[in-house]
């Protein structure tokens, strides 16, 4: 098991071209173009393979500077998708200027007027009311968690062969402070009615193509008897300020512990539902494998095997551990200890126990977790370690919850690439002393 993690980390394996263009559903005519960028070994040599998995932290992409934000990696830019450098993770909480973002659709407001801002309940209510600014701030009791919004997509460059989507390294997740309003004090203003399942929300982004379409609007909705609509805040302020625009200013879904698809920015519209919702983003889209660490093999998907899915709300967010230091950008030296950092968290509860490996995954070490800040935030853990001598390290962390769950060792596969939480490694070089 350790020597296919090994490998796996340290060759860069090519799936063939007409393996890569099925899996991206193209035909061979229409991109023979491709063949030189993608095929060849000169290429390989020179570029990144984007067929194989990303041995890099973070995306490789040119920074973007928006507004309210320090620069950040840029994945797309219409609609705005943008990664957090790994420097920022040193910190337990994400600073709001470096927090990463995610859009499906690209028309987004430059500017929103709060006295005319209204948050809408409507559909299967006995009492569907409005809300301004003004009465959430006063009329509801404020309430605060710390929670890590992660996409479920993030480190999707990981997957081997490669998906299609935002092809992240490890930065599209961040730990803030949320406050707001409880979900429930505000439904409960608006009394759903019995026969309620779901609980839909919709922001006032909304994309080009015509209303209805998928490309329109970006929809999700929570099943009523989910246990964390208890825990589901409307939150005003991140970290104590506003929220940035493009973290979802004026208000926006915090659903701890689960993927960030479910946090809703913008949030204008709640709908109670008395049907489940069918809308692309819940019955096509955010679909993972029903099973322990919603996988399938890539063999048996390219074969047409079928197998079941389920909305990837129906999952908390999997354990998962990183190291943030040493970073392995330079040398460090025999004999000298360093401090090795990292964070970990689980959307299924507190992070119990993190270890650490210097030797790729033979041998693990305890570390030491730093402050608790709740059970879904991120959790700092260090340990010192000491290379004994000169020469090439692959350090590794792996981390456990409170429920027992760790971290596999050996690479997931979905179509999606969603739920990565494979062991990750960082290579490090240790020089002489003398
Ligand atoms: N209104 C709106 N909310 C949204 C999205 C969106 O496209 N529009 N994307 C979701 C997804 S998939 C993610 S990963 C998170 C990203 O949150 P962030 O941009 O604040 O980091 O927002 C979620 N909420
Ligand atoms: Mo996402």
């Amino acid at each position: 098991m350790n020597k296919d993690f090994l490998s796996y980390f340290s060759h860069f394996p090519v799936i063939s071209r007409r393996e890569w263009l099925k899996l991206f559903g193209l035909s061979t005519l229409s991109t023979l173009s491709l063949q030189k960028s993608f095929g060849g070994e000169e290429a390989r040599k020179t570029h990144l393979d984007i067929s194989s998995p990303s041995p890099f932290w973070t995306s490789q992409n040119p920074f973007a500077y928006e507004p309210q934000k320090l620069p950040l990696i840029r994945l797309n830019d219409r609609p705005i998708v943008l990664e957090t450098p790994r420097e920022f993770f040193e910190f337990s909480f994400t600073p709001n200027a470096a927090f990463y973002v995610r859009y499906h659709l690209d028309c987004i407001p430059n500017s929103i007027d709060l006295s005319k801002w209204r948050l809408f309940l409507q559909g299967n209510f006995l009492n569907p009311v409005s809300f301004s600014f003004a009465d959430l701030l006063t009329r509801f009791e404020p309430v605060s968690i710390v929670a890590v919004n992660q996409c479920s997509g993030n480190s999707r460059s990981r997957f081997y062969p490669r998906v299609p989507g935002a092809q992240w390294g490890n930065g599209a997740m961040g730990n803030a402070k949320w406050t707001g309003v409880r979900l429930m004090d505000v439904l409960n203003k608006a009394k759903m009615k019995e026969n309620t399942v779901q609980i839909q929300f919709q922001g006032f982004d909304y994309g080009r193509s015509p209303e209805g379409t998928p490309a329109h609007s970006f929809i999700k909705s929570l099943d009523r008897d989910d246990p964390i609509l208890e825990e589901t805040i409307l939150a005003y302020a991140m970290n104590d300020e506003p929220l940035p625009l493009l973290n979802g200013f004026p208000l926006r879904l915090v659903v701890p512990g689960k993927f960030a698809t479910y946090w809703i920015k913008h949030l204008t519209w709640i709908r109670a539902l008395d049907s489940l919702d069918t809308n692309f983003w819940m019955k096509t889209a955010y679909r993972i494998p029903k099973n322990r660490h919603n996988s399938v093999s890539f063999e048996d998907y390219q074969k047409g095997v079928s197998f079941e899915t389920i909305p990837i709300g129906a999952i908390q967010m999997p354990v998962r551990s990183f190291i943030i230091q040493p970073a392995g950008d330079s040398k460090l030296i025999e004999k000298m200890p360093v401090q090795v950092k990292g964070i970990a968290f689980s959307g299924y509860g507190a992070v119990a126990k993190v270890e650490f490996s210097s030797d790729g995954g033979n041998h693990w070490q305890e570390t030491t977790l730093g402050k608790d800040l709740g059970k879904y935030s991120f959790r700092n853990w260090h340990i010192f370690w000491t290379p004994k001598k000169a020469g090439e390290y692959i350090l590794a962390s792996r981390a456990w919850d409170e429920k027992g769950n760790t971290q596999p060792l050996t690479p997931i596969w979905n179509p999606g690439g969603y739920c990565w939480n494979t062991v990750e490694t960082q290579r490090i070089w240790v020089g002489k002393n003398s």
